[in-house]
């Protein structure tokens, strides 16, 4: 995918606030902190399109990108912190559940995880969800420039059983070296039926 054009549109908590439903969108979710924003500033080479912070939280609302005028990223806040009082991740929850449920120009989800670390319930019942709903999805282990490449085996063998999943399904990016660029834009690619 070459990217000509990248730019923000507008956060939303509710769907008064959603953009017109008039183009395809990808949504992007995953742990508090696991590198979501990164991931969506190095999928369309902009440093500072998504805010990125080392706290945990820092994305609470649904931002959507407008992405070469023809798509749009969306970039969803964290779960599963667990310094956020329980009322707010209750909101949370209802929040992504509502826009995940009633966004008929949704195309697709990436679910990103962190290969340092075993998927757990979260990210088990937010793919049977997903099953449920009908939506598609991909997974994504990012940071993977954290272990060297013969630490990354174990990792990964263990996210792909957890989840379900066959190796093809999983891919391994880094947003600081740039590894799995071409993989996930094509899981992108994929889900949004563009011809390669
Ligand atoms: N080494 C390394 N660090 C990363 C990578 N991706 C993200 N980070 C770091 O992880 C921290 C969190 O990144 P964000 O992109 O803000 O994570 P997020 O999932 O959007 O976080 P919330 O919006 O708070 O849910 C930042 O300090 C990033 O610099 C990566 O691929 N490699
Ligand atoms: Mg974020």
């Amino acid at each position: 995918m070459i990217v000509k054009s990248a730019e923000f549109i507008t956060s939303a908590v509710k769907p008064p606030q959603y953009p017109p439903a008039d183009l395809p969108e990808i949504a992007f979710a995953g742990r508090s902190n696991v590198g979501k924003s990164s991931l969506i500033n190095k999928l369309v080479n902009r440093r500072h399109l998504v805010k990125t912070s080392s706290t945990p939280g820092r994305t609470q609302l649904i931002n959507f990108f407008l992405i070469n005028q023809a798509f749009r990223f969306v970039d969803l806040p964290g779960y599963g912190y667990a310094k956020v009082p329980a009322g707010v991740r209750r909101q949370w929850g209802t929040m992504i559940e509502t826009y995940l449920t009633q966004r008929a120009c949704l195309r697709g989800l990436i679910l990103i995880v962190d290969i340092r670390r075993t998927p757990g319930a979260e990210e088990d019942n937010l793919l049977h969800w997903l099953g449920h709903h009908g939506i598609d999805y991909r997974i994504v282990a990012t940071k993977a420039d954290k272990l060297s490449r013969n630490k990354q085996v174990r990792p990964v063998r263990q996210i792909t059983a957890k989840l379900g999943l066959t190796n093809e399904n999983l891919a391994l990016f880094s947003a600081k070296s740039g590894l799995g660029h071409e993989r996930v834009w094509r899981q992108i690619e994929d889900m949004l039926e563009l011809a390669p």
